[in-house]
């Protein structure tokens, strides 16, 4: 049934049960999403998320340390001047709170609050065919419809805990990184961490020398280099905001969209001790993309770039940790393909005579008990708290969380039963007018410039619905098809396929391994949009439910 107008609590959000658009999610995707097709394009828009406020991945992932890698200057939004000029920041990187303070400020600055349904999330999103129509579902049962369903539901928010044995048992505290409890005290207590990815060792960094012991349970061990936070000059400020045209123009007209000069020159181009300086510099400038992007071209691509990148993290391991079992289980010794990482003194931590480095690849975990960690061979870690910071079922992952049926009730985890896919990482073939901001195999970038790219795709692809006097747009199997081998021939060419990560599913248990990312750049991506758009919408069918029915109907 669908709800009445009267019977809902709150008014402006949800004061119809019919809308042109319908956004999922209220963090960088949908804010600019609601911003764009309720204030520039004038439709009747209604979004929802789970949260009581704005933020997504933001409002979430409050535990300590938290820190956006991408830099200040381009970890926000480009479309409004006036929005980049009145937020000023004073750090190289954000923080947590402070990028959520930015999401709260956007909203308030365009008076989104008032068309966002909070504490509310979407169970199911069902296409009706007849009538080119999304029918939605809260998780309270209420129902709505929509022309344009917006799916803007965080590539890294769907939880990835590890099935344990015991761990339902457990009598101290235990939280995944990205459901961080708003009030905990970690001061006193044994903290037992799991995971060292960019969350982990950001976490690790942020609560050695806080709690009472921390105990970091390793399965990979993980390159990292400093991530240089630290004030920004007045100077440096006013450079920025002096030519916000320039930075954004440079930005989108590279790979990663962070914000300064990718390299062009092949690492075994240049002698074995330039070499070494130029690591040695990005080492003490910082950031993990600038070491991996901004030093030389090619280490993603060529074997022995790759090993020096590698073996200079390594040398600086052996430096930093003071005892060698430890400096061994922390050094890797595969290709440096992963995310890149950066931290604030991860390395360092393990100096410390209160925390405690376990090597559960060597010594797995057997069993959780009331009172702490078993290992396999019988040793028993006692705590108070246990931290999963274990990661996401990436990318699909919160997708197949709703129960999303399109054509022919086609369910979207039954059409991605083979790997995600999708057509330019925004529409998937049988979903019309389904719009995925951040879908798979979207480009691999820095995210809020990638996230306006795919709004105003989004955008773009609505007012051809309405110029064309359409009601449905979709993207054909052929282009979701043709993307899909696109992104698997760009990354094969790659080193990435050298190591399971989460950029291919390989975390997930049974999740078909298929790399889920765009890795040739945004440049590449805008260029392949421009074409696409050149050629009329190309990879892209109208539909025409509503105007056929009328025309039976009439005969
Ligand atoms: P990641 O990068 O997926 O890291 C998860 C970590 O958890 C990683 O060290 C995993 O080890 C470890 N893990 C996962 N399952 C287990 C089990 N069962 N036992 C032990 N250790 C385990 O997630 P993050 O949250 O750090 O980062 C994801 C992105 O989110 C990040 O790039 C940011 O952009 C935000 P593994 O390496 O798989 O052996």
């Amino acid at each position: 049934m669908i709800a009445s107008v009267n019977n809902l609590p709150k008014p402006d959000a949800r004061a119809k049960s019919h809308f042109d658009a319908i956004v999922i999610g209220a963090g960088f995707g949908g804010l600019y999403m609601l911003h764009k097709l309720r204030n520039e394009m004038g439709l009747n828009v209604c979004a929802f998320d789970r949260a009581k406020d704005v933020g997504g991945t933001w409002y979430w992932n409050r535990y300590p340390g938290a820190l956006s890698d991408s830099e200040s200057m381009v970890y926000r939004f480009s479309f409004d001047k006036d929005l980049l000029n009145d937020f000023k920041w004073s750090t190289r990187y954000l923080m947590q709170p402070q990028v959520l303070e930015y999401l709260q400020h956007v909203a308030d600055r365009f008076d989104l609050r008032r068309s966002i349904a909070f504490e509310t999330g979407i169970a199911a999103a069902h296409f009706d065919e007849a009538r080119a129509l999304w029918l939605v579902t809260t998780d309270e049962g209420e129902q709505f419809t929509a022309q344009h369903l917006v799916a803007a539901v965080g590539p890294l928010a769907a939880t990835n805990i590890p099935d344990i044995k015991g761990l339902d048992t457990f009598e101290g505290e235990t939280f995944h990184t990205s459901k961080w409890p708003e009030k905990v005290e970690l001061v006193g207590k044994r903290v037992g961490v799991v995971g060292t990815g960019s969350t982990g060792i950001q976490l690790i960094t942020a609560i050695a020398g806080e709690v009472k012991h921390l105990t970091v349970f390793q399965r990979t061990p993980q390159y990292s280099v400093p991530v240089g936070n630290g004030p920004v000059s007045e100077k440096y400020l006013s450079d920025i905001h002096s030519d916000w045209d320039g930075l954004w123009r440079s930005v989108r007209g590279s790979a990663f969209a962070m914000g300064f000069a990718e390299s062009v020159i092949p690492a075994m181009s240049v002698t074995e001790h330039e070499r070494e300086a130029i690591f040695e510099k990005a080492w003490e400038f910082g950031g993990g993309f600038r070491y991996a992007f901004g030093t030389f071209a090619d280490i993603l691509i060529d074997p022995e770039a790759n090993h020096a990148a590698a073996s200079f993290i390594r040398r600086k391991i052996a430096e930093i940790v003071k005892d060698p079992e430890t400096a061994r289980i922390l050094t890797p010794t595969d290709y440096y393909v992963k995310r890149p990482l950066c931290d604030s003194g991860y390395f360092e931590v393990f100096n410390r005579d209160d925390v405690s480095l376990v090597d559960v690849k060597a010594n797995p975990i057997a069993e959780i008990t009331p009172h702490g960690v078993v290992l396999s061979d019988g040793t028993v870690h006692k705590l108070d708290v246990l931290v999963f910071a274990t990661g996401f079922d990436a990318v699909d992952g919160n997708f197949k969380k709703i129960d999303m049926r399109g054509k022919g009730g086609l369910s979207l985890s039954d059409h991605w039963n083979k790997g995600a896919a999708s057509y330019l990482g925004i529409a998937t073939a049988g979903f019309p007018n389904m719009y995925m901001i951040a879908g798979p195999l979207m480009p691999f970038s820095n995210f809020p410039p990638l996230l306006e790219i795919q709004v105003e795709l989004i955008a773009d692809l609505i007012e051809h619905i309405r110029q064309s006097g359409a009601d449905s747009i979709e993207a054909t199997q052929a282009a979701e098809d043709e993307w899909v081998k696109t992104c698997g021939d760009i990354a094969s060419q790659m080193l990435l396929t050298k190591a399971d990560s989460w950029i291919f599913g390989a975390n997930i248990p049974g999740k078909p391994k298929r790399v889920l990312f765009y890795v040739a750049g945004v440049a590449n991506f805008l260029a392949v949009v421009k074409e696409m758009k050149a050629n009329d919408f190309a990879g892209f069918g109208l539909g025409y439910a509503a105007a056929t029915a009328t025309a039976e109907v009439d005969a």
